[in-house]
């Protein structure tokens, strides 16, 4: 019935690699002082110019494949917290016209494994605290020591620091041989609509075009301002890829990174460099609105925090008003969508909302027959445009699920166009997906793990929403063998199983029930909607 087209002006997307449009001269890097930092390491204050980083990067891409070998089409994954250099090492691979593939330094053994064979590594880059569990994974794959990279100086179990390989000569742009449109310059994890995480294909344009469609959505007059915006969200990440590397990079922004993320260092940092931007979860946004510590430090310089990631509430949003006088713009974006589609603009956006398409962006919603809906009406979110990922790698069935003949992405998102206020909003999820505090947490994968225990004889994770922390947290439901006995015991053997099998976020927080039977539909698929009910129905009482 209806396609939302984004209401903004459509802005042109260049059809070049994402290497040279973020080196090409823009209204950025010619105006801006190039010499000033950029990136800023903050617990130290090391930090690298503009013109320091395009100077290391030309020389470093060029090094990658004179001294290493890696050609077009070779994928590096990347494990490690976020670096003051993260900056120079993503540039000078997409130089080297490889395809990275980040992932999120907690992993276990097993999650890393899966994401370096799943996206067939040729190489690796990480920082020396991770060898020893990467190396175990190297030694059995057989990637050799000369294919594994550090950050830092120093050289560790044969592994060499990565900057010790830069070239000599510097890189020529444009690439020659890269076709942005087809080109996968990133491959991100995240479980989609269902399974196990997944390797999304992003390609240069679909970064290209999240930069000019992020700048359009700003207004002309804030453009070009003195900002410094605070770095903790996770470089892997496509959110903290988007807006705290590549989007600040091309808009010379200084970056002040925090390698984890702790509440009083990052009041701190903001009162000591005077930051004016952050990007934050929603659970950031309630521990800023009730934190003590918070009341200690100037913060007043911040005039704009954007939240996203998950869903934040008028309460909440409210609380956090009251504590901290700067804008506050929600956005909703997916790896998928290569970050932000939808987002508040900067005249006000409705509270609750996520706000308005962004730019060269479609949106259609539908029922679960398929059928588009109209305005005011609930259903799931899909999107077509640029920024949508060129689909799962190696995973056509993934990607016959995710896709439609006529090239609309599905979301397993569900909400509304507000015909009142002319916004979107989300108000559901209808895929399986948890977020524990923006990180994404795949049930199927918990389930996996929960299946191999033999006291267990069925089981469903489901998310349960914690109020308090703005955060949904995993709990698990289960069906025991009949000989074992339902006790706070066998509760506890259970956590404890998974917590030693999972990074920390996925941990069982919202804890094990145990039920008689699981819900299925005839195929034998859990009917998780019944399963959340029983989470909703506890919670009413
Ligand atoms: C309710 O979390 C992300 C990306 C977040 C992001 C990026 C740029 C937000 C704003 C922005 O400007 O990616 P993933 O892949 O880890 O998780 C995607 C899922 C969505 O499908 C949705 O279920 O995270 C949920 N989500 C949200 N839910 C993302 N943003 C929101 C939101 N409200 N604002």
């Amino acid at each position: 019935m209806v396609i939302y087209k984004a209401t903004v002006p459509s802005v042109p997307v260049p059809n070049i690699d994402l290497y040279s449009f973020l080196f090409n001269a823009n209204e950025f890097n010619q105006t801006k002082d190039l010499n000033k930092p950029v990136t800023i390491e903050g617990e130290t204050g090391r930090s690298l110019t503009w013109n320091q980083i395009r100077e290391k990067v030309s020389y470093m891409a060029t090094g990658w494949t004179e001294n290493v070998g890696l050609k077009k089409g070779d994928t590096v994954a990347v494990f490690a917290p976020n670096q003051y250099d993260h900056v120079i090492l993503y540039l000078s691979l997409l130089g080297a016209k490889c395809t990275i593939s980040p992932g999120n330094p907690a992993y276990t053994e097993a999650e890393f494994e899966h994401q370096i064979t799943n996206c067939q590594a040729s190489a690796l880059v990480t920082v020396p605290a991770l060898l020893p569990v990467l190396l175990k994974i190297t030694d059995k794959i057989g990637l050799p020591r000369s294919r594994i990279f550090l950050f830092g100086d120093k050289q560790v179990e044969g592994c060499r620091p990565y900057t010790s390989l830069s070239g000599n000569k510097p890189t020529v742009t444009p690439l020659q041989g890269v076709d942005g449109a087809n080109d996968t310059a990133f491959i991100c994890y995240s479980s989609g609509t269902t399974g196990l995480a997944k390797g999304v294909m992003l390609t240069h344009k679909n970064f290209i075009a999240q930069v000019v469609q992020t700048i359009n959505a700003e207004p002309e007059e804030d453009r070009l301002n003195d900002d410094v915006i605070l770095g903790f969200l996770p470089f892997y990440h496509i959110y903290g890829l988007t807006s705290l590397v590549l989007n600040a990079f091309y808009k010379v922004v200084p970056v002040v990174i925090m390698a984890r993320f702790d509440l009083e260092l990052l009041c701190q940092l903001v009162e000591k460099y005077k930051v004016t931007l952050a990007s934050i979860v929603p659970p950031v946004a309630v521990l800023l609105a009730k934190a003590p510590v918070v009341a200690k430090y100037d913060l007043t310089t911040i005039r704009l925090l954007g939240c996203g990631a998950a869903p934040l509430s008028k309460e909440h949003i409210e609380s956090l008003a009251k504590r901290i006088p700067a804008q506050l713009k929600q956005g909703y974006g997916m790896t998928e969508t290569t970050s932000g589609v939808i987002s508040q603009s900067l005249q006000g956006g409705v509270p609750g909302s996520i706000g308005i398409l962004s730019a060269n962006m479609e949106c259609k919603i539908v029922n679960e027959h398929g059928q588009e809906l109209g305005d005011d009406q609930e259903g799931e979110f899909l999107f077509r445009g640029p920024s949508i990922m060129k689909g799962y790698y190696n995973n056509p069935k993934a990607n016959a699920e995710t896709f439609t003949e006529d090239g609309w992405m599905r979301t397993g998102d569900v909400g509304k166009y507000d015909s009142k206020t002319g916004e979107f909003f989300i108000l559901d999820r209808i895929k399986e997906l948890i977020k524990y505090k923006g990180y994404q947490v795949a049930p199927a994968e918990l389930e996996a793990i929960l299946m191999g225990l033999d006291i267990i004889a069925d089981c469903c994770v489901v998310g349960l929403y914690d109020e308090s922390q703005a955060t949904e947290i995993p709990r698990a439901y289960v069906v025991l063998q009949p000989t074992v006995e339902k006790s706070d015991k066998t509760a506890k053997v259970i956590a404890d199983y998974v917590a030693s099998n999972v990074t920390n976020y996925k941990k069982l927080r919202g804890g094990v029930k145990f039920v008689d039977v699981i819900p299925k539909s005839p195929s034998g698929k859990i009917l998780r909607r019944q399963v959340k009910d029983w989470v909703k129905n506890e919670q009413k009482k």
